[in-house]
């Protein structure tokens, strides 16, 4: 294996219900570190400090690097054996159309289930206070309108729930089929793809709020056993958190 920097990671400490992290892309960084075995420290997230204004980010030797993809691009162009070396050209296109579709579109309806009802914004509250500092607590309406008016002006926004939660629960049942009954996205190992994955659907199913989309991705024998076993595998610290 070949020595890689200094690397740690920057994400918000809490563990929130089981899930690796509130955030579907710090649990899909953190998880792809842990699938490839790379070792890595973590730090608290300082939003001054994030390169691109968003978490994850993390330091590689002595460079800030934001955005979850192009920081696992990175650290993929440092390692001699590359994770992903072992996939056909055909499932890397399938890998990388998955990734797109939950991380560029699923991911919306998941923040429309999270912060569009006076219900979910509620739970959002309490994890958010563990992490925001004392003074900034009371600033929390604010975000909760900040994220709202986000969600309108990309668009998924502007569907009633109902229409948005749908379109995530046809993304987890595509998700489900081409999953099928492999361990992993492409087989017996994981693959980048597998990160993003088991972050999405853990963001989906661990969360407590009610939802349709919630209800028919548990509905989901494969997907839920995908996460029970990557966390078993790969998080066992977290059942004791
Ligand atoms: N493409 C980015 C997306 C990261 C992202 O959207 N992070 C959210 C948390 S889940 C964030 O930092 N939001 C704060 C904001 O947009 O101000 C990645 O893969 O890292």
């Amino acid at each position: 294996m070949s020595a890689l920097p200094k690397i740690t990671l920057f994400q918000p400490a809490t563990r929130p219900w089981g899930m690796a992290n509130l955030s579907p892309f710090c649990a899909k960084l953190e998880t792809y570190l842990r699938l490839a075995k790379i070792e890595h420290e973590l730090g608290a997230s300082d939003m001054r400090k994030a390169p691109k204004g968003k978490i994850p980010f993390v330091r590689i030797g002595d460079e800030l690097v934001g955005d979850s993809q192009l920081i696992i691009e990175r650290i993929e162009s440092l390692r001699t054996e590359k994770m992903d070396a072992w996939l056909t050209d055909d499932q890397r296109a399938t890998g990388h159309a998955i990734r797109r579709m939950l991380e560029e579109a699923t991911y919306f309806v998941v923040m429309m289930a999270r912060w569009d009802s006076p219900h979910t914004s509620t739970l959002q509250r309490s994890e958010f206070v563990k992490v925001l500092p004392g003074p900034l607590r009371m600033f929390f309406p604010l975000i909760v309108r900040d994220v709202r008016k986000k969600l309108r002006s990309q668009g998924t926004g502007r569907h009633t729930q109902e229409e948005a939660l749908r379109m995530g629960a046809n993304d987890m049942a595509a998700l489900s089929r081409l999953l099928g009954d492999r361990r992993f996205l492409f087989g017996d190992r994981p693959s980048t793809f597998d990160a993003t994955a088991f972050a999405f659907v853990s963001a989906i199913i661990d969360y407590p709020g009610e939802s349709l989309l919630r209800e028919e991705t548990r509905a989901k024998k494969n997907l839920v056993d995908y996460v029970a076993r990557i966390k078993g595998e790969y998080f066992a610290d977290l059942a004791k958190a």
